[in-house]
């Protein structure tokens, strides 16, 4: 069988995937596909008919959207990196869905400005609603913490992964969490992982 491939650059969503794919540590092949031009060309449409990045073929199997990605990579290949019990299994997937429905899309409307509009047609609000928002989803993910290093079981899992991999754009804001300590011990616990130093490593 051919080797997976995983389609995307890692200076967008699709490095949440790259990060993934190192983590479990298998022979892949990655294909740089931007998320311009290339993501709309038709060869790639039937990979991933939303044009978005990333996405992965494995097999028979064709996936798009980050989180499912991660979660079958490590459930696949990923020995402990997938949980071992139903119950850790859903809370992985809670923490999956927390994280895209919960932290990004408020997340977004600060990269949006920051990264994305230029400076003199940012609006100041957007930025300041959007930072009070996000105190609620931090605050849970700080009170879950604060007597534990990673949200399930002893070490790094998915869950960590998924959610560090959605966070990871406030750190190209520097977007800090002086208020949210737990939080910051376990982000910086999550960058330090060399799989993740080896997937922004990629084009
Ligand atoms: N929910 C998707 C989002 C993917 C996504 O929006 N990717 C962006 C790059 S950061 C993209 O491909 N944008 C191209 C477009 O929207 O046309 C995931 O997590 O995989």
């Amino acid at each position: 069988m051919s080797k997976p491939k995983l389609f995307g650059i890692s200076g967008s969503r699709a490095l949440r995937a790259i990060w993934g794919i190192e983590e479990v540590g298998i022979d892949y092949e990655h294909v740089p596909v931007t998320f311009g031009a290339d993501s709309k060309e038709a060869d790639y449409l039937t990979v991933n008919p939303n044009g978005r990045i990333p996405a992965l073929i494995d097999g028979d199997l064709q996936l798009f959207e980050s989180m499912a990605i991660n979660l079958y990579l490590t459930r696949q290949y990923g020995g402990a990196l997938y949980p071992q019990n139903t119950n850790d299994e859903a809370t992985a997937l809670q923490w999956s869905f927390w994280g895209i429905t919960e932290f990004e899309p408020l997340q977004m409307q600060i990269v949006v400005q920051k990264l994305f509009t230029p400076e003199d047609r940012r609006n100041p609000k957007i930025v300041e609603g959007a930072s009070k928002g996000l105190q609620r989803p931090l605050k849970v993910l700080d009170a879950v913490l604060e007597n534990r290093e990673w949200l399930i079981g002893e070490h790094f899992s998915v869950a960590d992964l998924n959610v560090a991999a959605v966070m990871h754009l406030m750190k190209m804001i520097d977007f800090g969490y002086a208020e949210h300590s737990n939080v910051q011990r376990w982000a910086d616990a999550c960058y330090a992982r060399p799989a993740l130093a080896r997937a922004l490593a990629k084009s």
